[in-house]
């Protein structure tokens, strides 16, 4: 889990068939996220399968990709090596529906990606789909051409392309720094027997893969829902999986980018909190990262330059109040009360050191109440001769001096080194 904790922040890469409907099938817009067109447009195996014939994404670059993920100050990428659609993105022995035996691109493109990150030093992992797989009669999931999954041989299955496939990523594509299994149908609870088997697999050939939590049983850490940041600090190993608009597959119609700020804010939010963010990006069926991604993933990259000191390897906030508070006069889907979410500051941490990250500029003091131990030194990350400021302590109570203007953008991070 070293790694995993230090790393706070990864590369999330839904790329699949669907990016070349693009969130449109017969003419028609189909409601819904891209990658699951196939599902919601009800096309049948013997349709969307001819998808394979037109993917050539020739403006694929492997070391583009993992240079991004690089630029963005990203330490691990996950990329869908089948979703839910049964392609495989490699080439895979065990079924022909993938993308070296089926397209005109005839390429690897998992093994390109895992070499490339090699090169750019960011950890590879892989997203697959255990359960789900609406090309298969026997997979959980297409019941418009293959009924109900009640009366599916599951176990035929797994046993014959969904384990298999798992051993083949396992063995051919170097070190998996971790599998992001989803959606567990028919694997969890009592029938976790199943899930066991992808444990089984994954400890014999690669025994430091980590396992998210979407398995059917318990992972190596908890995977949270998708883009649900918890609103308080959460005392395990968990990773949020969240979009930069509303989709993880590429749809062409959605341009509802989050901004740099929030998304700078959303990756402070969760290291504060204890967790690590897994932004995705779906590139287009030319094989190119929507612009629009790379921008705002390089301008995080940019305050991470700056202000990484407070995020790789840093522990969650002391305090929580910063986080927000209880909101009686709101309530969610289930009926609970909400929650007013804070966003003035954020504090993230390391053994003697406090990292004030401020997202509204206080004025001309931040106070800070409920410390422990003594404050011996203020000083901002953007200030590059960490030039002390002025400050005061009474107890547990301390005040902090700060010029008229914020050193920094986005965020400006104070630190404060604690005796
Ligand atoms: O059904 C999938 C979805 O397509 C996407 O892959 C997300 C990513 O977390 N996981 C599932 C829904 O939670």
């Amino acid at each position: 889990m070293k790694w995993f904790r230090e790393a706070k922040f990864g590369l999330f890469i839904h790329w699949g068939l669907y990016c070349i409907p693009a969130g449109e099938w017969k003419g028609q817009p189909i409601a819904g996220i891209g990658e699951w067109i196939m599902n919601r447009a009800k096309i049948p195996v013997t349709e969307y399968e001819q998808l394979a014939k037109q993917f050539n994404p020739v403006k694929f670059d492997p070391d583009a990709w993992a240079q991004m993920a690089q630029d963005a100050g990203m330490k691990y990428l996950v990329i869908t090596s089948k979703h839910h659609d049964g392609f495989a993105m490699y080439h895979s022995t065990v079924s022909k529906y993938n993308v070296f035996d089926a397209t005109p691109f005839h390429r690897d493109v998992i093994k390109e990606l895992s070499a490339a990150c090699a090169r750019h030093g960011i950890r590879f992992g892989v997203y697959y789909s255990q359960a789900q797989d609406w090309h298969e009669p026997n997979g959980a999931g297409n019941t418009w051409d293959f009924g109900p999954d009640e009366k599916k041989d599951y176990d035929q299955y797994l046993r014959s392309k969904s384990e298999p496939q798992v051993r083949e990523l396992l063995t051919q594509y170097g070190p998996i720094c971790l599998i992001w299994f989803d959606t567990p149908r028919m694997m969890s609870g009592e029938q976790s027997g199943r899930a066991q088997r992808f444990v089984d697999i994954a400890r014999e050939l690669q025994p430091n893969t980590l396992l998210d939590g979407r398995l059917g049983i318990k992972g190596d850490y908890r995977s949270m829902g998708d883009n649900a940041i918890p609103n308080t600090v959460v005392n395990e190993d968990w990773e949020v999986p969240a979009t930069l608009n509303h989709t993880w597959g590429f749809k062409k119609d959605d341009t509802d980018w989050k901004t740099p700020e929030d998304l700078t804010f959303k990756l402070v939010d969760i290291v504060s909190k204890g967790g690590n963010y897994l932004l995705n990006v779906g590139p287009t069926s030319e094989g190119i990262i929507p612009q629009a991604s790379q921008d705002n993933l390089r301008a995080v990259g940019r305050w991470l330059k700056v202000n990484g000191e407070a995020v790789y390897g840093a522990g969650p906030t002391p305090f929580g109040e910063e986080l927000g508070a209880v909101d009686n006069s709101t309530h969610d889907k289930k009926g609970n009360p909400g929650f007013k979410i804070a966003k003035d500051w954020r504090c993230t941490t390391k053994p003697g050191k406090l990292y004030i990250h401020l997202f509204t500029w206080p004025g001309a003091s931040f106070e800070l109440a409920k410390v422990k131990g003594k404050v011996t030194k203020a000083y901002f990350l953007a200030d590059a001769h960490h030039s002390s400021l002025k400050l005061r302590q009474k107890d547990d109570k301390v005040t902090v001096s700060l010029p008229a203007k914020a050193p920094g953008e986005t965020a400006s991070v104070m630190v404060l080194e604690t005796k």
